[in-house]
């Protein structure tokens, strides 16, 4: 990925800032609201009928979890790549996983099982949760229990974009458990960079 996207290629570090920065990846169908789901986070703005993504959208946001200042990029793309993969690049060092469909068409549920099996070819261990938007179609649906989250052992929030209900305790529970995942790895990727990153530091204390 080139251009805008040059400077998100260290997420594994720590800036010299000390700012920590995570990324999380939205996955699912097309318009199951995955990029609503952002913009009403970051912007809470929600406009309806708009096009669906057609490429990579990066939206930048800046918290803070338990004092710790972390600087999150989410990363958004269009749902219909399912049937052609989606490039390794878009997992490469993702700190954690929004997975997401929608209440009102069946088969996005459905079709959580593939997106996840390809998140973990890629991502074998990076926290996921799974989402059920649009809630306010219907608001029964959340007595529902859904048996893909359990099966997984992922936490699932029932949220609607287009009036806000758990939208932001949603993506606060995201950004936390990517810094989590970012400070103890459990890929075995993440553990060697790790390792070579305490190297190289202990080599300029030398
Ligand atoms: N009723 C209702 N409609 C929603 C909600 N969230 C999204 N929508 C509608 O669903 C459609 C798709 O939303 P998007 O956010 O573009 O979906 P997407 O998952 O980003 O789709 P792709 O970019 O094609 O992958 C839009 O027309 C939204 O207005 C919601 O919570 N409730
Ligand atoms: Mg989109």
């Amino acid at each position: 990925m080139k251009g805008q996207f040059d400077d998100v290629s260290d997420y594994d570090q720590v800036g010299s800032d000390g700012v920590h920065r995570v990324k999380i990846i939205c996955l699912g169908d097309s318009a199951v609201g995955k990029s609503k789901l952002v913009e009403r986070f970051l912007l809470d703005e929600y406009k309806s009928n708009q096009l669906s993504t057609y490429a990579l959208t990066l939206f930048r946001h800046k918290a803070t979890v338990d004092g710790v200042n972390v600087a999150v990029d989410f990363w958004d793309t269009a749902g219909q790549e399912r049937f052609q993969k989606l490039h390794a690049s878009y997992y490469h060092q993702a700190h954690a996983c929004v997975l997401v469909f929608d209440v009102t068409r069946k088969i996005t549920y459905k079709n959580l099982q593939k997106w996840y099996e390809e998140l973990r070819l890629q991502r074998p261990t990076i926290p996921c949760i799974c989402v059920a938007n649009k809630i306010d179609a219907d608001y029964d649906v959340t007595k529902k229990s859904f048996s893909f989250p359990l099966k997984h052992n992922m936490p699932i929030f029932y949220v609607s974009a287009s009036d806000g209900t758990n939208v932001v305790k949603l993506f606060n529970e995201a950004i936390r458990a990517a810094l989590q995942y970012k400070k103890n790895p459990t890929d075995f990727v993440d553990n060697i960079l790790e390792e070579l990153q305490a190297m190289a530091s202990d080599d300029e204390d030398e």
